[in-house]
């Protein structure tokens, strides 16, 4: 065994390119042309083989770094008789010595169109679970062929190349041939265990050229847009959802709310019915503490909070935010509106700290301001509910004293849960909980 020193061999017209993945570390016995870094410039990525077998004595470079010909890869304990210059290229894949082998003896120069061979893949951890990858084993032994883009490609989507069809010259695995093999595995049913029993095989969206139709204009999603999109997605598809529908009569906390709203607007306050509604959510969960809980990773147990975060969803021009209000059982209604107004701006200034948006028991998502009858709240999971409110209106009500119908102000209410945790009659009871809290006024003061 000898150290060598194995550098970044010619690397075409690029002066210094991006290091964007290594693959080795100290300690890792590797083969002769296995992968040991991946380099990315704007036009191509490469990955850099192992010009000789033997075992990572140091690993000198990282992630980010920038890589130039010549610079220092890792220090090699090689395997003796194995060196850069004895090295015999594979007769199928390296028929011909590369051109600038001597400019970088230690190692080897990498082929963009005759790659190394693929070694033995094996499944990326996924830092959230990969339906491609569950499905997917390992085939050791069997060598498949691709560029290094191709299997950057099956890295990101944790893809064992050597379970893929190639359709390539000389059996070479085309990044069509990737795309194929995540579409078959999409769409096999689900098999197994409990939770896909009922096999959900969700069918491909079809690519439309919607061009054809007429004018179109491509407009990338925000941030927050592609974030929250993602995770609606999964709070949907995750728990199953039942929307509770009900209406509270808010005439005489309305009068209230107007009453006050001289005084709060001097303490630079603006007065809203949502203040009022945290702090009635907040009564009904205390009231029924399964709604303020969520369920343990193994789906086992329920956690009961017993603290009242309470946030609200909050328009602003890049989507939809979440700020929560803190401890909302030790604060007034003044002191929640107060942080309602203050955290609603902060949120469209895009001025808001990720504290202010973790911790949450409930959701209120109000929809008031702009209109509507009803609408289905998606939970915003881990919690168990969300409550939606619409626009209140002027309805006749029948007074059974007098025997008449009264002009009264009813606020729609559309409560959410997830029925893994809350049954119907529970659902029911906690709106009718809240319409009793909102329908009189002195019962939010206790
Ligand atoms: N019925 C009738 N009017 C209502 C009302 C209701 N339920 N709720 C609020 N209003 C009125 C307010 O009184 C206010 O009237 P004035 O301007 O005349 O005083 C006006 O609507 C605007 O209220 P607001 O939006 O400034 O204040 P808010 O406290 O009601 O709401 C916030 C704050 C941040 C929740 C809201 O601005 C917002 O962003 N809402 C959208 C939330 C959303 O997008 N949800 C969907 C998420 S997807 O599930």
């Amino acid at each position: 065994m000898a150290i060598k020193e194995v550098l970044v061999p010619d690397i075409g017209n690029f002066d210094s390119v991006d290091v964007i993945e290594v693959l080795v570390k100290a300690g890792d016995t590797i083969a002769k042309d296995d992968s040991l870094i991946t380099l990315e410039s704007d036009k191509a990525s490469m990955d850099i083989p192992a010009p000789f077998a033997g075992t990572v004595k140091e690993v000198k470079i990282k992630v980010g770094d920038k890589a130039a010909q010549g610079g220092l890869i890792l220090l090699l304990d090689a395997e003796e008789g194995s060196s850069a210059a004895t090295a015999q290229p594979a007769a199928e894949e390296k028929p011909a010595p590369a051109p600038v082998a001597q400019a970088a003896p230690a190692a080897a120069v990498p082929e963009p169109t005759r790659p190394a061979p693929e070694p033995p893949q094996t499944i990326q951890p996924q830092a959230t679970p990969n339906p491609i990858a569950a499905h997917v084993e390992t085939a050791p032994g069997k060598q498949a062929h691709a560029s290094p883009s191709v299997r950057k490609f099956a890295r990101e989507l944790g893809v064992n190349l050597s379970l893929v069809s190639a359709s390539g010259p000389k059996n070479r695995i085309l990044q069509s041939d990737v795309q194929a093999f995540v579409k078959g595995e999409l769409n096999k049913p689900r098999g197994g265990g409990v939770a896909s029993a009922g096999g959900i095989a969700v069918i491909q969206a079809p690519v439309i050229d919607f061009s054809q139709f007429g004018g179109t204009e491509t407009k990338p999603l925000s941030r927050i847009k592609k974030l929250s999109g993602a995770n609606l997605h999964r709070n949907w598809v995750t728990a199953p959802h039942v929307t509770q529908f009900d209406e509270a009569d808010i005439t005489d906390l309305e009068d209230f709310r107007k009453s006050m709203q001289a005084d709060a607007e001097k303490r630079g306050v603006k007065l809203t019915m949502l203040a009022f509604l945290i702090k009635a959510s907040v009564n009904a969960l205390r009231t029924y503490p399964n709604f303020n809980a969520s369920l343990s990773p193994d789906g086992e147990n329920l956690i009961l909070k017993q603290y009242f975060n309470v946030g609200f969803a909050c328009d602003t021009p890049d989507g939809l935010v979440v700020p929560v209000i803190r401890d909302v059982n030790r604060k007034d209604v003044l002191e929640i509106a107060a942080e309602l107004g203050e955290l609603s701006a902060k949120a469209r200034e895009r001025k808001l700290k990720v504290e202010e948006m973790q911790g949450g028991c409930f959701t209120i998502s109000s929809l008031g301001g702009i209109g509507g009858t009803a609408f289905t709240p998606i939970i915003n999971c881990p919690e168990v509910a969300i409550l939606g409110v619409s626009r209140s209106s002027i309805q006749p009500v029948f007074n059974s004293k007098i025997k008449e119908f009264e002009p009264r102000l009813i606020l729609p209410l559309s409560l959410s849960y997830d029925h893994r945790v809350i049954d119907g009659a529970d659902g029911a009871r906690f709106t009718s909980h809240l319409r009793m809290m909102l329908s009189d006024v002195r019962r939010l003061l206790l």
